[in-house]
């Protein structure tokens, strides 16, 4: 059966990957992305689906009821894949008011409106809303604690997380009380091409090829779960095809690295790949500055449920996905130079000297 998929914060980093998924591997569905265009969102990860016709592209918020209820109508949606969220815990510390706007009262928006327009066509079975959601809202673990599976209760602690955990409520809630079908993935740290140059990995290769100081916060030894993107999107893509409705998945890569030993790795690749660097060896740009507040120690999923029912694995190692996404941005300054802004280096100046004299 022929779909109509929309999926929110298309011009993001994860669902900019899943965009590029989805075309390819579904070539009979119709693509809608609906995108804000925030300083997260950038419309050249998926120019060249738009501008071919393949994805029809809708400017505009999840917030904004009248316009959603229009897109759902016009364009016939039957799948959503809701992905279009402030996902930067740092900017969540320093100015929440965005997180709680667009991460819960977008949500609700759009349940609400998707309730509205499933009612309206007779309530199909086969229609899905896919709420993607992080494992940040479970909370922090100790060293030896068992990884976050679905069973276990919700703890976030930051701004972030706490207006995610809000949304996977309201979730659920519209799943339970409306019977709409709703599923709810939970995923762990993601990287990969199109990464937006404020979360760790991009920003520490960009500092690298730039000859600018590494911040690691803290000790360095924080631990989080390393997904590569494209292992994410072949997990979403199951859920929506074969997941049960009112179902929550938990997805990770089974890679757990501490922050420094990571910031290592992707210093000694470009070290070896780059053939031009400011610095070498890159590891002299690291510098350790004043921790994130409240930041969470370690984060680990238990993905053998969707392993199980689902079929899913990652494919890709933490070694070649590292690999593949130095390359990347080598190959690729024409995607992310366009991004350094005058405001983009003034926000990453005032974060780092925020950092240096606390
Ligand atoms: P991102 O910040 O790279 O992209 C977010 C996108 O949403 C941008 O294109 C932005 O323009 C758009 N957007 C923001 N507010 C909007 C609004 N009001 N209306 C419409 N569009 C809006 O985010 P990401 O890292 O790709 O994360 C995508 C989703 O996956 C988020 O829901 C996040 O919570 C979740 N997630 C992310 C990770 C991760 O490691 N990045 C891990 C687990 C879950
Ligand atoms: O400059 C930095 N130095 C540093 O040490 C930055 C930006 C981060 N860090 C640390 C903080 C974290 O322990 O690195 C770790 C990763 O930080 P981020 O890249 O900001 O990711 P994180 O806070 O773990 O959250 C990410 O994964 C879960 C995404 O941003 C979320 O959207 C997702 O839900």
């Amino acid at each position: 059966m022929t779909r109509s998929l929309l999926i929110t914060g298309g011009a993001g980093f994860i669902a900019g990957n899943l965009v590029h998924h989805w075309a390819a591997a579904h070539p009979a569905d119709r693509l809608v992305v609906l995108d804000a265009l925030t300083y997260a969102g950038n419309r050249a990860t998926i120019a060249p689906l738009i501008d071919s016709g393949r994805v029809a592209f809708v400017h505009g918020s999840i917030t904004d009821g009248p316009l959603v209820t229009a897109l759902l109508a016009d364009h016939g949606i039957t799948h959503v894949a809701h992905l279009a969220a402030e996902s930067h815990v740092d900017r969540s510390i320093s100015g929440p008011g965005a997180f709680l706007d667009t991460n819960i009262h977008g949500t609700f928006v759009l349940l609400e409106a998707f309730r509205t327009h499933w009612t309206a066509a007779g309530s199909p079975d086969h229609w899905r809303f896919l709420h993607v959601s992080t494992d940040e809202v479970f909370g922090s673990l100790e060293p030896h604690d068992p990884a976050f599976h679905e069973g276990t209760p919700y703890a976030p602690r930051s701004p972030y997380a706490a207006s995610k955990a809000a949304s996977d409520h309201l979730a659920r809630a519209w799943q339970h009380t409306y019977g709409l079908p709703v599923l709810v993935s939970n995923c762990s740290n993601n990287y990969g091409p199109y990464h937006f140059p404020e979360k760790l990995i991009p920003l520490t290769l960009i500092n690298i090829l730039l000859g600018r100081p590494i911040p690691v916060y803290g000790d360095g030894q924080n631990v989080r779960d390393w997904l590569f993107v494209e292992d994410h999107c072949r997990a979403l893509d199951r859920i929506l095809e074969a997941g049960t409705p009112g179902g929550t998945y938990c997805i990770g890569g089974c890679n757990e690295v501490a922050n420094l030993d990571l910031v290592h790795q992707l210093c000694d690749l470009m070290d070896e790949l780059a053939p031009e660097l400011p610095v070498r060896p890159s590891r002299g740009l690291i510098r350790f500055v004043a921790d994130r507040p409240g930041h969470d120690r370690r984060y680990a999923i238990d993905a053998s449920l969707l392993q199980r029912e689902l079929g899913w694995q990652p494919q890709v190692t933490v070694a070649e996905g590292l690999r593949r996404t130095v390359a990347w941005y080598l190959a690729h300054p024409d995607w992310w130079r366009p991004l350094l802004s005058d405001t983009y280096a003034a926000y990453l100046d005032s974060q780092y000297a925020q950092r240096l004299n606390p």
